[in-house]
C-alpha cells in the first residue's frame, strides 16, 4: 500500500478557527501532507500573522477572515473563493468555544452562542462547501467532536449538547452526501493542551483527574491530532464516512 494515498498535493483545505490551537495544528498537518490551506478566524491581523509564519515554513497558505456564527459572512467568503477560482476540496469544521457554568445559572444567550458556534456553524459552512463539492462529485468534510460527544461532564452542558450534535450531524451529512461523492467524518479529541483548557490545566485537582482517568496518563498535544486529520482528508479514507475517531489517550474506552 503506497503512502501516496495520504498525499494531499493539489488539494485545498479550509480549516475554521485555525490561527492557533487545534485548528493551527490541523492546518500545519494538512499543509505538511501537501495541501494548500485556507486559514480562518475572526481576527484578520492574527490570521495574517499565522499565515506569514506558515508561509515561512514553505507552505501554500491563504486566509479567509469570517465569523463562523455569521451566515452572510460565510456565504460571502465562499463567493469570494468562487470568484478567485479556489475550490475547497477539504473542509475542517474546527472553530469552537467553551463556556463553563452550571445549567441552573446559565443564561439562554450563553447557551445559544455555544450552540451557534459549535454546532450550527458546522452545518452552515458544511452546506456551503458541500454544494460546491457535490457539483464536482467529490469532497471531504471533517467535523470536530469531543469526549462530550459521548459523555457528559458537569458545567459544560451547551458544549456537550453541541458536540453530541456534531457526532450526529456528521452521520446525517454522510447519509445525504455519500451519493454525491462526499465523505463526512469527525475527530474526537480528548483533553488537549490548548488555550481553551488553560484553566483546567492550571487546576491541580482537574489535572490529576485527567491523568488518572486517561490510560496514557497525560494530556494530548495538538500536533498529535494531525495524523488522523490527514487520514480523513486523504484518499486513504475514501470508503470511510459517518465515523468519529477519538484521539484521547484511551480515555473514552475505559471505565
Ligand atoms: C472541558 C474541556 C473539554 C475538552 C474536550 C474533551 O471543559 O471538559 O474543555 O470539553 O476541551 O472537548 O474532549
Amino acid at each position: 500500500m503506497s503512502l501516496k494515498l495520504f498525499d494531499l498535493t493539489g488539494r485545498t483545505a479550509l480549516i475554521t478557527g485555525s490561527s492557533r490551537g487545534l485548528g493551527r495544528a490541523f492546518a500545519e498537518g494538512l499543509a505538511g501532507a501537501g495541501a494548500r490551506v485556507i486559514l480562518n478566524g475572526v481576527n484578520a491581523a492574527r490570521l495574517e500573522e499565522a499565515a506569514a509564519e506558515m508561509r515561512a515554513e514553505g507552505f501554500d497558505v491563504l486566509t479567509a477572515a469570517f465569523d463562523v456564527a455569521d451566515e452572510a459572512a460565510i456565504k460571502a467568503a465562499f463567493e469570494r473563493l468562487d470568484a478567485e477560482g479556489i475550490e475547497v476540496d477539504i473542509l475542517m469544521n474546527n472553530a469552537g468555544i467553551q463556556f463553563r457554568k452550571p445549567m441552573l445559572e446559565l443564561d439562554t444567550a450563553d447557551w445559544q452562542r455555544v450552540i451557534d458556534i459549535n454546532l450550527t456553524a458546522s452545518f452552515v459552512i458544511g452546506r456551503e462547501a458541500a454544494r460546491r463539492m457535490a457539483a464536482r462529485g467529490r469532497g471531504k468534510i471533517i467535523n470536530i467532536g469531543s469526549l462530550t460527544s459521548e459523555l457528559a461532564r458537569a458545567t459544560v452542558a451547551p458544549y456537550t449538547v453541541a458536540k453530541g450534535g456534531i457526532k450526529m450531524l456528521t452521520k446525517a451529512m454522510a447519509a445525504e452526501w455519500g451519493e454525491k461523492g462526499i465523505q463526512s467524518n469527525a475527530i474526537g479529541p480528548g483533553y488537549m493542551v490548548t488555550d481553551m483548557n488553560e484553566a483546567l490545566l492550571a487546576n491541580p485537582e482537574f489535572d490529576g483527574w485527567v491523568k488518572a482517568r486517561t490510560p496514557m496518563r497525560r494530556w494530548g498535544l495538538p500536533e498529535e491530532l494531525a495524523g488522523t486529520a490527514i487520514y480523513l482528508a486523504s484518499d486513504a479514507s475514501n470508503y470511510v464516512s459517518g465515523q468519529i475517531i477519538y484521539a484521547d489517550g484511551g480515555m473514552i474506552s475505559v471505565l
